[in-house]
């Protein structure tokens, strides 16, 4: 008696603890399983020492392992070149994501010794694979019973929701980005499209916010583009998901114009139609919104094979006969993606002006440091700030413009709308400097806009532009401007200076404002900066 109750209770502890891991039915069995996934990893780091290397990004709610991997030369090492972050399985049924995930891992790693297009693509850029957000509902998927078993069609996480048996959070809409602002996914629990019950309440959406920010290297981000492969449609997607408008105002016409090509120019290489995510319908907090909207990364959302169906099962689980071919298929578009992807407007033809060591269209903080030598005088509200700046008029004549040069914000002094001395209008002194950046042994123009408006003025209200020198804290004067006696109205205007002397060293460029001058009124905007490469 008390054995047989001893075992039932062993019996019970057993099976109540995690369940066996879940697999394929064997009509399907090309597809890799949870395990059968970090098994094919981990041989492939194995054989591939050198240039592969597995790492974590946190875990699930039920504590999985979320697996990544880094492809690049000197894998150990981070090297200052372009980084590429692709990830899969955001869905618990979209496996053919994971597959795809698979063959670029094996095509890069197995690619490297035999081919030398592939070899120079991992050579000169750090590349990461997410190989499944979501474990725990890749693990569950395969445990149903019904007619389509072991399949469950299961697309969340499986997190549990207080006050209701209902379980998990669509990862795709849990991003803080516009969270829940558009009617782009539910409120409701049971919802397939339910979004949590705040930004970042799923473990595996932080993990993955959480590694994306941990490339922001000296307030710059290092991941240049990124392709979340999900099913199904056949489909190249762009941001935004939460609004059907093409250029909103936290896009740039530029980006929008590089989005366009690049996405285009992948389509053109798998087949896939390319169009605005919102196209296909709206979300919100959709994790490539959050990828451009906060990190201005070139971030897409891939809809792999099979083309629609109209059902889960037919849009989910293709046979498995079809992964090889549709995965081999998208490799034209990943290797397009992987030269071109370091900088998009490339595919514009602006690789000159936009592909340097720095362009800042001051969209998002990128690294610029307020006041660097502590000696600024202007008071706080007059200072640079990285804004939208207001329209001001001032003696009957516009002295601040209503718009940026690009986007929404420029950095702008005295950014409120108004000419109040010592609030809106300058006076004083303030300064910016740009985070440091390596020149090449022959380095491109700067290149800048800026606004430079003042009342009646003297020459001792100034906007100069210096470039300081890492090592020895040299500053060289390479651009300056003066009041003058007349009125100067508010327009956007490029200047340029040549950076030749300062070949092969890391420097910072300085942006000073002064308005010395006792009745003058000033206002300065500098908006797209950049370090163009040489002409070819
Ligand atoms: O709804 C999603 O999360 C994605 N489609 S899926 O069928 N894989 O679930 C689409 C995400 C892209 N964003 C928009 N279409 N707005
Ligand atoms: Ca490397
Ligand atoms: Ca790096
Ligand atoms: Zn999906
Ligand atoms: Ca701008």
């Amino acid at each position: 008696m008390f054995l047989g109750a001893a075992l039932a209770a062993l019996f019970i502890a057993l099976t109540a603890g995690p369940a066996a891991a879940a697999d394929f039915p064997a009509r399907d069995s090309r597809y890799h399983s949870f395990t059968e996934m970090v098994a094919e990893i981990k041989a492939v780091q194995a054989a591939n020492p050198g240039i592969v290397k597995l790492f974590s990004i946190g875990k699930s709610y039920q504590g999985r392992t979320i697996w990544a991997a880094k492809i690049s030369d000197n894998v150990a090492t981070d090297e200052a070149e372009p980084e590429f972050l692709f990830d899969s399985l955001h869905h618990a049924r979209e496996h053919m994501g994971v597959e795809q995930s698979l063959y670029l891992l094996n095509t890069l790693a197995k690619g490297y010794g035999s081919d030398s297009q592939i070899k120079e693509l991992v050579d000169s850029r750090e590349i990461y694979i997410i190989f499944a957000l979501n474990p725990d509902g890749f693990e569950y998927d395969l445990t149903c019973g019904g007619s389509h078993a072991p399949y469950c069609a299961w697309r969340k996480n499986r997190q549990p929701n207080a006050g209701t048996s209902a379980i998990g959070t669509d990862l795709n809409r849990n991003y803080g980005y516009r969270w829940a602002c558009c009617g782009g996914s539910s409120g409701s629990p049971s919802s397939i499209t339910y979004r949590g019950k705040a930004a970042w309440s799923a473990p595996e959406t932080r993990a993955l916010r959480d590694f994306v920010l941990s490339r922001v290297i000296g307030g710059r981000q290092q991941i240049k583009s990124h392709i979340t492969f999900h099913t199904n449609g056949k489909l190249i997607l762009w941001p935004y998901g939460y609004t059907k408008t093409d250029i909103p105002a936290d896009m740039t016409a530029l980006d929008h114009a590089a989005f366009v090509a690049f996405a285009k120019g992948m389509a053109a290489r798998n087949g896939y139609e390319a169009e605005q995510s919102s196209d296909l319908y709206i979300t919100d907090g959709d994790q490539i919104d959050w990828m451009y909207g906060t990190q201005r990364i070139f971030s897409f959302t891939w809809e792999l094979y099979p083309p629609e169906t109209s059902t889960v099962w037919g849009d989910h689980y293709p046979a498995d006969e079809n992964i090889a071919a549709q995965t081999a298929n998208n490799r034209a578009a990943l290797v397009y993606f992987l030269r071109f992807g370091w900088c998009p407007y490339s595919v514009l033809g602006r690789i000159q002006a936009d592909c340097g060591p720095l362009f800042d269209d001051t969209e998002i903080n990128r690294g610029w440091s307020l006041n660097p030598d502590g000696t600024d005088t202007a008071v706080a509200t007059s200072r640079f700030s990285r804004g939208d700046p207001e329209p001001t008029t001032q003696n009957g004549l516009r002295s601040q413009p209503d718009r940026a040069s690009s986007g929404r914000y420029a950095f702008v002094t005295g950014r409120l709308a108004g000419s109040t001395p010592n609030t809106n209008d300058l006076d004083g002194q303030t300064t910016l400097a740009s985070p440091f950046v390596q020149l090449p042994p022959v380095p491109g123009r700067l290149s800048f806009r800026y606004v430079y408006s003042h009342g009646p003025s003297s020459a001792s209200d100034y906007l100069k532009v210096w470039i300081e020198d890492e090592a020895t804290k040299a500053r060289t004067l390479v651009w300056s401007k003066a009041g003058t006696a007349g009125t100067i109205g508010a327009s956007w205007q490029t200047a340029t200076a040549v950076l030749t002397p300062f070949g092969g060293k890391r420097v910072r460029i300085v942006i000073r404002a002064v308005d010395a001058g006792p009745n003058s009124l000033m206002e300065v905007l500098i908006d797209d900066v950049r370090i163009e490469r040489p002409p070819a």
